[in-house]
């Protein structure tokens, strides 16, 4: 996985060309284009995030009353900053929705990729990730440091590893900005291509979670999405464009991998589709929380898409509901965490499950993650593969496509596997 294409010029259009390190004239117009269409967005949203007042308090007896009403949809991490002790009412989750005490621990089942692309232990490796899809939809690419080495030691792994590292820390960075500049990016509408937000989705959650994120579309042509990120950290676009180069790579790897696992003979044509699909990167930050047994950074949602690429720093947090009960998945530096999508569920007819997994916060250190998601083009149909569907194994989903799954989102819905189910037919 080279990333050489990042030296050389990448036309931006029939008229101007651009490089992602150094924009010409015209993509700092548009830029400032897209600048201002930014700062109109925060002005259309800047009063749902600064005015919206908690009716039951909640900040800390010594602090100001803005501390405990009017800055609470500022975000997480705005609340943390300011040294709470206590969750202000509008993160605190019913009983029934707490995190609890989750002592068990999960070691993912591991795919190693050097295996995949040596022939003599593809096979195995493939049956390896076949069990995992099924059993738990979830896996982890093993050693990617390995894994990429094995294919970057041609070209460069310093830089991969750079990469790896260069993005969680870029992501950190990007959440310590002062929040006005973050701010230029909010918006409520689950449709935007760049979106800086809070919670699950802030716009319709009933009770905020303890998270901020950056959401950035990341389809091909990359340089096309690259241009509306956030131009601060200076740096961002280009760590940014450089990971989502070689996460993409992965993703179309395993992918590949899935397809001979399920026995999808004519796969050439959907990978080619997959080549230029949809991508999102979403940031995510969980910043420490006072109380953290009564919140949690995510609640139990399943991803919408075919695969999910995790990238988590040092700190634990992601759990995943397995066999009736939350399991904590134990962190391994640089390695991604696999997870079968919504998208793969349907493909596959349910021969792989997406899973339930939410995260969960602790008192005194701030987590960073990055989730890849990845699928067709947005306006593509999915449904069950011809392959998966007979007599004995009757088709389990409807079609479905992405403007569906927005819509459902921006309706309020979205956590547990609800859309999944709004799919599904009854046997
Ligand atoms: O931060 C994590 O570990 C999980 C993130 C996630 O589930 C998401 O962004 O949908």
């Amino acid at each position: 996985m080279s990333t050489r294409c990042y030296q050389t010029p990448i036309r931006k259009s029939s008229v101007a060309s651009s490089t992602l390190l150094s924009p010409t004239m015209a993509s700092i117009a548009d830029d400032r284009q897209l600048h201002r269409a930014a700062e109109r967005e925060a002005a259309k949203v800047a009063p749902m995030f600064d005015m919206v007042s908690d009716a039951g308090g909640g900040g800390d007896d010594g602090k100001s009353e803005e501390d405990g009403s009017y800055c609470l949809i500022k975000g997480a991490s705005h609340l943390s900053d300011r040294g709470f002790t206590r969750l202000p009412n509008r993160y605190v989750l019913p009983v029934s929705e707490r995190p609890g005490d989750v002592s068990s621990r999960l070691k993912l089942p591991v795919v190693d990729l050097a295996r995949l692309r040596d022939p003599c232990q593809r096979a195995a490796a493939i049956g390896t990730l076949d069990a995992a899809c099924r059993d738990y939809g979830f896996f982890q690419a093993s050693t990617p440091h390995r894994a990429l080495l094995a294919c970057i030691c041609v070209v460069n792994h310093g830089v991969e590893r750079e990469v790896i590292a260069g993005l969680l820390d870029v992501a950190r960075r990007f959440f310590e900005l002062p929040l006005p500049r973050r701010a230029r990016y909010l918006s409520a509408d689950v449709r935007a291509p760049v979106r800086y937000g809070t919670s699950f989705n802030q716009a319709k959650d009933a009770v905020l979670f303890w998270r901020d994120f950056l959401k950035l579309a990341s389809c091909q042509p990359l340089h096309a999405a690259v241009a509306s990120w956030p131009d601060e950290p200076a740096d961002l676009r280009e760590v940014t464009a450089r990971y989502a180069m070689v996460n993409h790579q992965l993703f179309m790897e395993i992918m590949e991998a899935a397809l001979e696992a399920l026995g999808i003979a004519c796969c050439r044509s959907l990978l080619r589709e997959l080549k230029a699909g949809y991508s999102q990167i979403m940031l995510n930050c969980y910043p420490a929380c006072p109380q953290p047994e009564l919140t949690l950074g995510l609640p139990p949602h399943s991803d919408y898409c075919l695969f999910t690429l995790l990238l988590q720093d040092h700190v634990e947090g992601l759990q995943v509901m397995h066999q009736g009960r939350w399991l904590t998945v134990d962190p391994v530096p640089g390695s991604f965490v696999v997870n079968v999508g919504d998208h793969l569920e349907i493909y596959s007819n349910g021969r792989y499950k997406s899973k339930l997994h939410r995260v969960q916060v602790n008192l005194t250190r701030p987590r960073i993650s990055a989730a890849s998601f990845h699928s067709v083009p947005v306006e593509r149909v999915i449904g069950p593969a011809a392959e998966l569907v007979d007599e004995g194994n009757p088709r389990r989903y409807m079609d479905t496509d992405y403007a569906t799954f927005l819509s459902f989102l921006a309706s309020g819905e979205g956590k547990n596997k609800s859309f999944l189910q709004s799919r599904k037919i009854a046997c």
